[in-house]
Order: structure tokens, then C-alpha cells, then sequence
């Protein structure tokens, strides 16, 4: 071996220790849900490692923690063949359908004893993740089942897919199968940052992962945030292990997350559990279209075999979709902050999944070309994780010949001003410089909860700020005196100066909040944390450079190149002067000012149900804010449980473990 020097040889260890330390909270965080440490404690050690194997580029294996950020582009994914090709399941969708899967098992069984494992179907996509001497080596997709791409640098980003197995197991080469797919909150975050950005929305979480796989930028697939569940393990062309079950605990074992199963003796067993599963679908995190069944002993899948298309010892059983039948009663249109024209069809109420639905969004003028919709027609809408349900396609056989065509209007329709669509793109937007319905958009933006949070400042009040011209832009909020708040239209003297007491609150929001609010295209709620953390002050962000931007781990170049246009704008420029001389804090917040709660500091909060007073996110923040942490699983661990109406499954969890549980006047109690 070559000579090393003491000063190398420390350094080496230092970055080990380093990745074991990181390994170990990556694993408590992303397969556990149940952090140790805080979010910027965990990218200062990944910052520390991130330095050291800079200067010593020698030192960087493939399974190191800093491999998970993203490298270079791709040019184009390489084909990969499987060794043992990647089927597909058989569907069913009725209890008949499972019945008869059973008897099939059975007839092949011939006697013989066996059991199923059912386990939650992920909406997702698979992906075969192979392991050489405990290493990941290779991501591939599923493909069409015998030929996938080659998507390695994608799959390293995946943090619940451990780089190295904490077990090697007898076997050199593992092959893991498992389920790649987006957190229903996740889903909601790129989707609202496509919207922003002028992309096509993703139709559903699905979609929105495959693209993502699919991906030639590892850093935009690392900021995606996918995340895995492993379903099954190869060793070569054979299962290594005698039941589908220790499979399961295996994999649980060495690092992945494995989906909530149970051993059923018998299909009374799985039909039980595809019920109580169905029920509790809607509080999982993640979106599931069924149940997957299982015959457990590996010989007697062997034995059962396949045929060209699927497995024999395997079927899906799907939940039936939330879709519902509905009028579009007519087609508005919606000017956004950015300008953007959104049409917005208003149905007919109809119930659907446990609540009313009375509009669908149609997304853009290509929407409505693809979907051949018309008002007055008779539309399936869908409702997945998100708020706002979809047009899913036109019910054509209930045509009159009455309904109408829409057409997007050539001019603004809340100012009247030009409306352009350039070349290739999907949004029309309103270039109207004083537009007031961008204005509004801009103001209400500023004030929503997860940005100012200047509470009372509604749709009514921005209207006439923005009508009465009081407020040009968001700066003008904070100058704005009792006389001029009391003199609108229905406001009395009381509700001006708690509106006023609420705008002077909301300078000592944090940078990451203002950041948010500024509403810079691209930039959502996430990044603009990202980008508040990394600079800490507004000036130095309004400084940055394309570059320096674009290295930020998880920063592309499309936000990159957005922010600096943003602040290479004068009129940009001087807004942001006139917040810090109104007062409004753009520094970070020192940890020290940070109010700490003796009730709070350092425990472990998990909120399930609704609550009366305040919404889910003000509860994490009001948490958040004394020093404690929210996290989404129940465990032992779990210092608190705050059970608002309708608490479901989290709160049994939480008696059986004999946990504190609150309820919300607990709760505020608490908090105060
Ligand atoms: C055999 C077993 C395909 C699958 C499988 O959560 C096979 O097991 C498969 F040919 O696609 N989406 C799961 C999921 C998917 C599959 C699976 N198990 N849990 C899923």
C-alpha cells in the first residue's frame, strides 16, 4: 500500500465516521419517520462531508451519503435485461375474483397447507435495485418486463434505498424489487411548482414518479423526493429465502421500508384486511390502488410457475376508483399571481369520496383541447390525493348538441389587458404590467399562512386595497396608517387596527416565509426554505449568481436562472429595500431567538384528526416554534398524540402504546 500520511489517514476516518453518522439519521428519518436531529443539523454534516470529499476526491465510493444528491445529467439511460424477467400482476376486482384465485391456489396445491401474505399496493412504479457485496450497484426500471433502463444514478437518490445493506446476506449479488413512488404531500408540492413554473401538471402521483425515474437530471430526481417500498428479493434467478415473510423481514432488516402486510391462513383472512386497509386508505401518506396477494412458500411459487404475462401465485386486488358523474354548468377563468388564466369548470355539486365538489380544475387551454370538453357537458371527474378533483374525460353518449365551446379569451377578464401565450408553452397569461387581479393574487400570496400569514387580510380586503389603489405592490402594506384601513368600505374601526396589529406581526416572520412570499416563480415553499437556509439574508440571496445558485444542492438551473431574474430586476430591487426599511426581518432568525417551551423542547409530537381551531400546519409550526418536532408515525418514542375529531388509526396506536394523548383544548393549553 502507497504511504499515507497521519493527516490523511485521520481524515479518511473522520469521512467515515462521517457517512456512518449520516447513514444512521437517513435511516431514522426516512424508513423509521423518527428523526433524531434536526433538518439543518443533518445538512451540516452532509455539508462537512460534502467539503472533505472534495479535496479528496479519492476518498468518494458510490454508497457514500453524498452520492444521494444528484451528479451530472445523463445523456440517455442505457437498456439493462433482466435476469429474471420483471412480470406483472393479474388484476381483480371483486371478492368473487379473490375467491377464485383461491381455489385456483388451491386446486395447484393439491392438499397441500399454505398460506398468503397480503400486503398494501402501492401506486407507484417498480424498480429492481441489484447489490453486489452489499453495495448498490444498479437501479433499473421495470420496462416492458424484460428489457428496463439503466436508471442507477436516479435510484441513489432515492433515500429510503440504502446505498449499503446494514447485513450482507450468504448470496454476493441481491437483487431487490420494490415500489418507487411519491408521498401524496410531495406529489402536492410539484405539482404546485410545475403549475408555477408553467408546466404540464402530473395527472396523479404514478405519473409523476415514472416521469421522474425517467429523469436524465439526477438533481431534479433528487429533489423530487421519491421514496421506495421494497416487495421482494432475488439472488440470481432464484428466492433466496423459504417464505415470501422472512423475505419481508429481511428486507425490513437491512435498511428498506417494507408496507404494512399480515400472514393470512386463509382468504377470509385477505378479504378482512383489503376491507380494514380500504378504510384507513385515505390517512396513508402515500397512495395505494389495492392489495396485493401472495401464496407464501417460495417452492410452491416455483411450483406454480407463471405465465407469459404474470405470476400464478400473485394477483392485485384494486380498490374501485373515487370517480364520480357530473354537469360542467360553465367554465370561468382564474388570473393567477404570474398572470397565468386558468380555467376552472363549474359543476353541478356532486358528492364524491365524502365531500361536495362543485368545481374541477381544467388546468390550460390544451387541457380542454385533449379532454374535447364543452359547457353543458356531462364529465367523470376523479379525486386522488389532491384538494381539487380533475376533469378525467367527457361522457360523450349524454351529448344534447346543446353544450357550448369555450374559448380562452383573447384579453385579460378581470383588466382587460393583452393576454399572450409565446410559442410552446401551455399557460396564456395576462402581460398587463398593473393588472389588479395579479396584484390581488401577489397580495393574498404575501399573506397566506405559509408565507406572511397576515391573518385577515381576505379576498374582500385585498379587492379593495387593490381597487381604492392603497396598495400597489406588497410593500405598501406596511405603510399603511388606521385612517386609511377604517376609511373601506364595511370595515370597523376594531377590525382596521387588528389588521394593522396583524401586518406589523408579520415582520418578525422567518426568511424562509418572506422568501415564500415573494413569489418568484419556481420557487415554492421548500425551495425558498432552501435558499433562505443557504444564504441567510435577502441581500446576499439577492446577490447570488446563476452558479452559485445552480450548486446548491437541489437548486437547478431553471430555479437558479429564475431567482436571479427576479432580483435583476429594479423594480424587484427596490421592493425588497422598502420591506427591510418597513422592518420586515430579511436575515434568518438566530436559532438563540428561538422561543423555547420546556413542555416541547426536544419532544416528539404526532397530530392526527382534525382540528377545530387550527389547521395541521399552524399546529406543527406552533409546535415547531418551542423546539419540538412533528413526526407522521406513532411509536414508542412518541412523546405526545394530539387527537382532534376523527382521529383514526394513529390514536389507537397511540392507546395501545399507552401514550400521552391530548385533545385540542389539551393541547392549547399546552401551547400557552
Ligand atoms: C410478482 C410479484 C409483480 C409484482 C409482485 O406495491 C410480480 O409483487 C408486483 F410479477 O408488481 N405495487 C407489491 C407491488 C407490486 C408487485 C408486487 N408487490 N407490493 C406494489
Amino acid at each position: 500500500m502507497a504511504k499515507t500520511s497521519t493527516s490523511e489517514q485521520s481524515t479518511a476516518q473522520e469521512i467515515e465516521a462521517l457517512r456512518a453518522e449520516l447513514r444512521h439519521h437517513e435511516e431514522l428519518y426516512y424508513v423509521y419517520d423518527n428523526p433524531e436531529i434536526s433538518d439543518a443539523d443533518y445538512d451540516a454534516l452532509l455539508a462537512r462531508l460534502q467539503a472533505l470529499e472534495a479535496e479528496h476526491p479519492e476518498l468518494v465510493t458510490p454508497d457514500s451519503p453524498t452520492q444521494r444528491v444528484g451528479g451530472r445529467p445523463a445523456e440517455k439511460f442505457e437498456q439493462y435485461v433482466h435476469r429474471r424477467p420483471m412480470l406483472s400482476l393479474d388484476n381483480s376486482y371483486n371478492i368473487e375474483d379473490l375467491r377464485a384465485f383461491d381455489e385456483r391456489c388451491r386446486k395447484l396445491a393439491d392438499g397441500r397447507a399454505f398460506e398468503y401474505v397480503a400486503e398494501l399496493k402501492i401506486d407507484g412504479l417498480s424498480i429492481a435495485l441489484h447489490y453486489e457485496s452489499g453495495v448498490l450497484v444498479r437501479g433499473v426500471t421495470r420496462g416492458d418486463g424484460r428489457i428496463g433502463e439503466d436508471v442507477t444514478q436516479n435510484a441513489r437518490t432515492i433515500r429510503s434505498v440504502p446505498l449499503r445493506l446494514k447485513e450482507e446476506h450468504k448470496e454476493m449479488e441481491i437483487e431487490v424489487r420494490g415500489e418507487a413512488y411519491l408521498a401524496r404531500k410531495v406529489f402536492e408540492r410539484i405539482n404546485a411548482e410545475r403549475e408555477e413554473a408553467d408546466e404540464p401538471r402530473f395527472a396523479n402521483p404514478r405519473n409523476a414518479a415514472s416521469g421522474t425515474i425517467r429523469q436524465l437530471d439526477p438533481k431534479i430526481v433528487a429533489a423530487r423526493r421519491l421514496d421506495l417500498f421494497a416487495y421482494d428479493v432475488l439472488a440470481g434467478e432464484r428466492k433466496p429465502f423459504d417464505t415470501h415473510w422472512h423475505a419481508l423481514d429481511w428486507l425490513e432488516r437491512v435498511g428498506f421500508r417494507v408496507s404494512p402486510r399480515r400472514l393470512c391462513p386463509t382468504i377470509a383472512e385477505v378479504i378482512a384486511f383489503c376491507n380494514k386497509m380500504e378504510a384507513v386508505r385515505d390517512e396513508l401518506e402515500y397512495e395505494i390502488d389495492g392489495v396485493v396477494v401472495k401464496v407464501n412458500s417460495t417452492a410452491l411459487q416455483d411450483e406454480f410457475g407463471a405465465t407469459t404475462k404474470s405470476p400464478r401465485w400473485a394477483i392485485a386486488y384494486k380498490y374501485p376508483a373515487r370517480q364520480a358523474t357530473t354537469k360542467i354548468n360553465d367554465i370561468i377563468v382564474q388570473v393567477g399571481r404570474t398572470g397565468a388564466l386558468t380555467p376552472v369548470a363549474l359543476l353541478e355539486p356532486v358528492q364524491l369520496a365524502g365531500t361536495v365538489v362543485s368545481r374541477a380544475t381544467l388546468h390550460n387551454e390544451d387541457e380542454i383541447k385533449r379532454l374535447g370538453v364543452r359547457i353543458g357537458d356531462w364529465v367523470t371527474i376523479e379525486k386522488s390525493g389532491e384538494i381539487i378533483p380533475k376533469v378525467l374525460n367527457v361522457v360523450e353518449s349524454r351529448r344534447t348538441g346543446a353544450e357550448k365551446r369555450f374559448r380562452m379569451p383573447k384579453a385579460c377578464p378581470v383588466c382587460g389587458g393583452v393576454v399572450s401565450r409565446p410559442e410552446g408553452e401551455v399557460v396564456a397569461r395576462c402581460v398587463a404590467a398593473d393588472c389588479t387581479a395579479q396584484l390581488k393574487a401577489r397580495l393574498l400570496h404575501f399573506a397566506s399562512r405559509r408565507a406572511m400569514r397576515i391573518e385577515g387580510l381576505g379576498d374582500a380586503l385585498a379587492d379593495q386595497f387593490v381597487q381604492t389603489k392603497l396598495v400597489r405592490d406588497v410593500a405598501d402594506l406596511y405603510t399603511l396608517t388606521l385612517e386609511q384601513v377604517a376609511g373601506l368600505e364595511r370595515m370597523a374601526e376594531k377590525s382596521a387596527s387588528n389588521l394593522l396589529a396583524q401586518i406589523a406581526a408579520s415582520r418578525e416572520r422567518d426568511l424562509p416565509q418572506l422568501v415564500f412570499g415573494l413569489g418568484i416563480r419556481h420557487v415554492g415553499e421548500r425551495t425558498a426554505a432552501i435558499l433562505a437556509r443557504h444564504f441567510r439574508t435577502l441581500e446576499r440571496l439577492g446577490a447570488a449568481t446563476v452558479e452559485e445558485l445552480d450548486v446548491i444542492p437541489e437548486i437547478g438551473l431553471t430555479v437558479a436562472e429564475s431567482v436571479h431574474d427576479w432580483f435583476a430586476d429594479e423594480g424587484n430591487r427596490a421592493l425588497c429595500e422598502r420591506l427591510r426599511v418597513a422592518g420586515v426581518r430579511t436575515e434568518l432568525a438566530a436559532g438563540a431567538e428561538e422561543i423555547t417551551n420546556e413542555a416541547f423542547a426536544g419532544k416528539q409530537f404526532v397530530l392526527t384528526g382534525r382540528l377545530e381551531t387550527m389547521t395541521r400546519d399552524e399546529a406543527r409550526a406552533a409546535i415547531e416554534a418551542r423546539g419540538g418536532r412533528v413526526t407522521s408515525s406513532v411509536s414508542k418514542k412518541t412523546d405526545y398524540v394530539i387527537a382532534g375529531e376523527e382521529a383514526g388509526s394513529k390514536l389507537d396506536k397511540a392507546r395501545e402504546l399507552g401514550l400521552n394523548v391530548l385533545d385540542e383544548q389539551a393541547f392549547k393549553a399546552l401551547l400557552a
